[in-house]
């Protein structure tokens, strides 16, 4: 693939011109849509290069240069324009397809609807254009359509204008938006919804006319996305002092989204998935999830809108930002605990395999060949991992007087990284010299802890050693804020504090101790390392039972059964029987029978780390042997506390709370594990289910213990919901999970269901990604048939939406703790990926990165 050009951070350069000012007359009519940008456009200092300007996918139909007939020419999705003036109206006609536009990047159709995405680099596929984010204008947007099929006419800013064409059935609208913006944050809209309209008064007493737009019979489902747009605005106020700075905000829930959603000046784009829901439909992650998306878009207003990212290294200046604001948002609103669980999750299980493979990149790359593929873990979690170690560092005072100083210094700009941590540092006098390095280097450091108590002379002394390694290559020393507490005998807490860390080891003594306390290491995961220490089974019990910080006692909840689980495997190994030591248990039990505990954390407790979250932890897995290790481990654990966890199971169902939900769905799923004779409780469980939540929580216990009801559920559940495709997602899902080794010809079959469809990324997502991220023991069959399988889709996927097929790739590049035959299973499907003639930038970039390995 000869087009596939690798950009570098080092070679950013200003751009020669800029654009001040756009207007973009958009003439919607299917095939024929036409597309006419006037850009008033000023040369950046002296010299005398072309305008260059960035096409793609469209037809070029004219280009005048104040009025008149430019000098041009087109290069390999590149328009040259050569002039003298420094400043001058550029007038550009673009003809475009929206129909057959299944990319769903740029301008297309999302089920009768129009639509576009622009971030990153879409904008150029609607128009030719000045496509980076450093180059801010003001846009006006005319949009002209048939009346009856789009009423509604929408993109960023105010309504200024509309009228009638009644000869033609057409009609249209002008909109202004008035804060200078990328070309990436540009939106379109047009079709027939339903809306929900709502209002919103600022801290300073502006109103605010909000509005949900969602298909045709779906009003009922889009209040849970107004409440939390609500939400979120308020917090906003509140927490950071950002008030929103329109007269509109809108959001329209689409189909067909490649993403969970996009931040829009003023018109976000949501997949549906992020906006719909009621109790039938909708689970209480899915709310969950809806408050937490409609939160990070609306938060991306200041930190991506307001002011955004100089160039594409930049991304995470607005990402990790905005994830960290949209998690403290949860948290604020939630349950801290469980929130910062759920964000380690993702840390420990997606990003640190990220940045052991052959993607591993800085939270702040330093070359692409296509900026899609760097939406990634890295650059968001671990980007808000980064902005929270500085919140940690700080305080929170620090931090919002870093905050106020960047909007001060850059409101309006398109600015970097350094900037972002300029401002932090100045506000706060904190030297942050050294914290910088984690925007430049790439890998997960290791943290090594060892420590000693010396009696005699009641010192406890800790040393903490670093070291990361990425690619083969060692890395800086870098600035650790590392939380400690120390438990005495009784669990009492002695001390609580966090550590900077900024040398490659260090030792803290501590003195005044009349015993050998146990400590309870990076509280709650205070810096995005891999800890390593020797916990013995006594320390992690005491950790449970006694650390102030809930996440510590879930952390030690998931280090004691990870250990149980990794030493059966190496029972097995050496032929030897398995067991479970008896403090494990009535850990476990101390846990389910704990009233005062909150229970969605005892939830995230009993909580099995997936077989996946197991191979994580280690350098090389065997993957039979984890397999019936864990399956071992479960069972003893659930079976030793079966009357424990019924009797929960029974209190817990009278209660209408999504934090009883969730403990008594893990409570079923673990006693199902124990004994068919639990069914009846599931079958009951589903059919009286009042809500999402409970069906799915039964479908899900009998599914993963493959229950002789299973298919009746299945099938009942399919007429239920047959017409409602976000529900029919659950479904899709739930049969790609199953662990038997017919399970890749039923998903065969499921493409062909009338439910599925190639064209939908949620469909596919759900089912095939679903199979290859999550089930870890068909995907990894020995005989190599789950690569292979998801090889034939990827082929597929690569022609119509290569976004996607990148996305899905993942779990295939990710090899190197597996055996060498699956390795070279895995190497040989890359292979075939790589010799495909018409390979796109996003696959190929993946696929050459792995091979060389
Ligand atoms: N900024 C968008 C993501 C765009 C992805 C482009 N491939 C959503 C978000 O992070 O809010
Ligand atoms: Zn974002």
């Amino acid at each position: 693939m000869s087009q596939a050009q690798e950009k570098h951070l080092k070679d950013y350069a200003k751009p020669a011109f800029t654009i001040t000012h756009v207007d973009l007359n958009v003439i919607l009519d299917g095939k024929n849509t036409k597309v006419t940008t006037t850009s008033k456009v000023i040369r950046n200092g002296e010299h005398q290069h072309e305008l260059v300007l960035d096409g793609e996918q469209i037809s070029l139909g004219s280009v005048k240069l104040n009025g008149s007939s430019a000098d041009y020419r087109q290069h390999d999705n590149q328009l040259f324009i050569t002039t003298e003036l420094n400043e001058f109206e550029l007038e550009v006609v673009s003809l475009l397809d929206p129909e057959a536009n299944s990319s769903l990047e740029g301008l297309y159709m999302s089920d009768g609807a129009y639509c576009t995405q622009c971030e990153a680099e879409g904008f150029r596929r609607i128009t030719y254009f000045l496509d980076r984010p450093d180059v801010l204008a003001i846009y006006t947007v005319r949009i002209e359509a048939d009346k009856a099929a789009f009423p509604f006419l929408l993109s960023n800013g105010n309504l200024i204008d509309k009228g009638e064409m009644p000869r033609s059935g057409r009609h249209f609208v002008k909109w202004h938006d008035p804060f200078p913006k990328p070309s990436y944050l540009f939106a379109l809209v047009a079709g027939d919804f339903d809306l929900l309209n709502d209002s919103f008064t600022t801290q300073s007493g502006r109103e605010v006319k909000l509005q949900v737009f969602v298909d045709k019979g779906n009003l009922h489902k889009a209040d849970h996305a107004m409440a939390s747009l609500k939400k979120s605005m308020k917090w906003d106020e509140t927490r950071f002092g950002l008030e929103y700075d329109l007269d509109i905000y809108m959001i329209v829930a689409v189909d067909f989204f490649n993403m969970g959603a996009m931040e829009n000046k003023g018109l976000n784009v949501f997949n549906t998935k992020y906006v719909l829901a009621d109790k039938a439909s909708a689970t209480d992650d899915d709310y969950h999830g809806i408050e937490s998306v409609v939160g990070h878009e609306y938060f991306h207003n200041w930190t991506g809108n307001r002011v955004t990212c100089r160039d594409w290294f930049q991304l995470s200046l607005k990402e990790g930002l905005t994830v960290f604001r949209d998690q403290e948002f949860s948290s604020d609103v939630g349950s801290r605990a469980v929130n910062r669980i759920q964000a380690i999750r993702v840390m420990k299980n997606q990003q640190f395999a990220e940045d052991a493979g052959p993607m591993s990149h800085p939270i702040r790359p330093e070359s692409v060949i296509e900026m899609n593929n760097f939406y990634t873990v890295t650059v968001y979690d671990k980007g808000a991992e980064v902005i929270r170690m500085m919140h940690t560092i700080l305080g929170e005072e620090g931090f919002q007087a870093g905050m106020k100083c960047y909007f001060e210094r850059h409101d309006g700009q398109a600015v970097t990284c350094d900037d972002f941590v300029n401002s932090m540092q100045d506000a706060s006098g904190k030297d942050l010299t050294l914290f910088r390095r984690w925007y430049s280097q790439a890998g997960t450091p290791v943290v090594t802890v060892t420590d000693k108590y010396d009696a005699d002379k009641g010192e406890y002394h800790l040393t903490v050693s670093q070291q990361v390694v990425s690619k083969g290559v060692k890395g800086q020393t870098l600035h650790i804020p590392f939380s400690l507490e120390l438990l005495d005998n009784a669990g009492e807490s002695i001390i609580n504090k966090v550590l900077d860390v900024t040398k490659a080891s260090q030792t803290f003594v501590f003195d005044g101790l009349s015993s050998a306390p146990t400590a309870s290491l990076l509280q709650d995961f205070s810096a995005p390392v891999k800890l390593v220490y020797d916990f013995s089974i006594d320390q992690l019990v005491h950790l449970m039972r006694h650390a102030s910080s809930e996440v510590a006692r879930w952390e030690a909840s998931v280090q004691l059964i990870s250990q149980t689980i990794w030493h059966n495997i190496a029972q097995l190994q050496q032929q030897q029987v398995m067991t479970v030591d008896s403090r494990v248990i009535e850990a476990f039990r101390g846990i389910i029978l704990d009233v005062n505990l909150d229970q969605a954390l005892v939830a995230e407790i009993l909580s099995i780390p997936s077989a996946s979250a197991l191979i994580e932890q280690v350098d090389s897995v065997d993957l039979d042997a984890l397999a019936k290790a864990r399956e071992f481990v479960v069972e003893e654990l659930a079976s030793a506390c079966e009357d424990e966890l019924l009797a929960r199971y029974r209190e817990l169902s009278t209660l209408d709370a999504a934090g009883a939900r969730a403990f008594k769905n893990i409570a079923l799923s673990l006693l199902c594990q124990v004994s068919d004779v639990h069914e009846s409780v599931v079958e009951k469980q589903y059919y009286n289910a009042q809500n999402m939540t409970d069906c799915l929580g039964a479908l899900k216990a009998a599914t993963s213990a493959q229950l002789t009801c299973l298919p009746a559920l299945l099938s009942d559940f399919e007429s239920k919901w047959h017409s409602t495709p976000l529900v029919m997602d659950k479904w899709l899902t739930l049969q790609a999970l199953i662990n038997t080794d017919d399970v890749i010809e039923q998903i065969k079959q499921l493409t062909k269901h009338n439910s599925f469809s190639f064209s939908n990324p949620n469909r596919v997502r759900s089912l095939i990604g679903a199979f290859a991220s999550a089930n870890t023991y068909q995907f990894h069959r020995a005989d190599g048939e789950g690569y292979r399988y998801l090889t034939q889709i990827l082929i597929k996927l690569n022609k119509s939406n290569p976004q996607v097929a990148s996305r899905m790739i993942t779990p295939l590049i990710q090899f190197a703790k597996f055996d060498d035959s699956r390795q070279q299973l895995m190497k040989q499907c890359l292979q075939e990926l790589k010799n495909l003639p018409d390979l796109s930038k996003d696959l190929y970039e993946k696929v050459t990165k792995s091979l060389a390995e």
